[in-house]
């Protein structure tokens, strides 16, 4: 089982998109194992772009995913990574695939509404570092067989 950490960044958030975006990790089959709305500290930003941190964008987005508040979630499922980041679509929203959420709602690089994690160890990573492992459920989701087979 992979974990993916998704944010709603601030501008998904001030866009009132953070249910339309839920809705498509949810409606996907992924399993939600955690959620909570956050004004992210200067210290988690760069924590969390730890490895952005000589690209010259760096400051800007730093200043960008702290400039209000974001939706965290921990998503879990086979093969979450890759499934989150279809749904999220390419990095820069004009090249995204139309039915992405970046391909329907973005414009701009800076403004791409949503982070999701890049590989299964990041995932694990980036889950600890928004969230306790008790603010994690462990949960039998219902209609398990009728989304695995
Ligand atoms: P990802 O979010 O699709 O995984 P990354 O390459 O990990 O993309 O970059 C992290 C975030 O940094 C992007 O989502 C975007 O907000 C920002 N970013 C990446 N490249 C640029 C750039 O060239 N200019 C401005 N911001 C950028
Ligand atoms: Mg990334």
């Amino acid at each position: 089982m992979e974990r993916t950490l998704i944010l709603v960044k601030p501008d998904g958030v001030q866009r009132g998109l953070m249910g339309e975006i839920v809705a498509r990790f949810e409606r996907r089959g992924l399993k939600l194992l955690g959620m909570k709305f956050i004004q992210m500290s200067q210290e988690l930003a760069n924590q969390h772009y730890a490895v952005h941190k000589e690209r010259p964008f760096f400051n800007d987005l730093v200043t960008y995913i702290t400039s209000g508040p974001v939706l965290a979630m921990v998503w879990e499922g086979k093969d979450a990574i890759a499934a989150a980041r279809s749904t999220i679509g390419a990095t820069k929203p004009a090249e995204a695939t139309p039915g992405s959420i970046r391909g329907d709602f973005g414009m701009e690089i800076g403004r791409n509404l949503v982070h999701g994690s890049d590989s299964p160890e990041n995932g694990v990573k980036e889950a600890n570092l928004f969230f306790k492992p008790e603010e994690l459920v462990t949960w039998t989701r219902a209609t398990e067989s009728w989304i695995r087979e």
